[in-house]
């Protein structure tokens, strides 16, 4: 199971929790009762929640920072414009080699669009917002050759399901110098 398998599974999960929560609470809502012991009750299930926050959440928060998808250059990157419109993606380039950083400049001519970088299992390997007005810029190092995918990742009206521009790497000899 890869980290976004695991990221869906435990946020249904907490979902569910959050409905089951309402779900009491609409049970018991017509319950009179004294205020105080209620208020300590849930005092002491908040302090518990915070330290839970704390010791749990903070550990997999740092451990999944590690592991940011955004490359350094020692050179300077390959600058590619992405620009996302209504409903396609424009790219200066759209042929790369293994190894090259490239730095995508994203931006949008109309509303706001998701620029999600794809391998060619359908999984996310980097994204960044493509907003009118803004360039955002995101830089990647393709390591594997294939066939990658630029798909749009933010609902931008009718036709956002087909906002998908295949990209080509080709082995350049870099994929293994990291
Ligand atoms: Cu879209």
């Amino acid at each position: 199971m890869n980290v976004q398998s695991v990221t869906a599974l435990v946020t249904t999960l907490v979902v569910l929790v959050i409905v089951v929560v309402f779900i009491n609470i609409r049970r018991h809502a017509h319950e009179a009762r004294e205020y105080a012991p209620v208020q300590g009750t849930a005092y002491r299930y908040r302090a518990i929640l915070f330290w839970v926050m704390i010791v749990v959440g903070l550990p997999i928060t740092v451990y999944l920072l590690r592991d940011l998808p955004y490359a350094t250059a020692a050179t300077a990157p390959e600058v590619v414009n992405a620009t996302g419109s209504q409903w396609n993606w424009d790219l200066d380039k759209e042929e790369f080699t293994t190894g090259q950083i490239v730095e995508f400049n994203v931006t949008s001519t109309d509303v706001n669009h998701g620029f999600g970088l794809y391998d060619q299992n359908g999984t996310l390997l980097a994204q960044t917002q493509a907003m009118p007005g803004y360039i955002n810029r995101l830089t990647y190092q393709f390591t594997t050759p294939g066939t990658y995918k630029v798909m749009c990742l933010e609902y931008c009206g009718l036709v956002h399901h087909d906002m998908i521009l295949d990209l080509t790497v080709a082995d350049g000899n870099g994929g293994s110098n990291e």
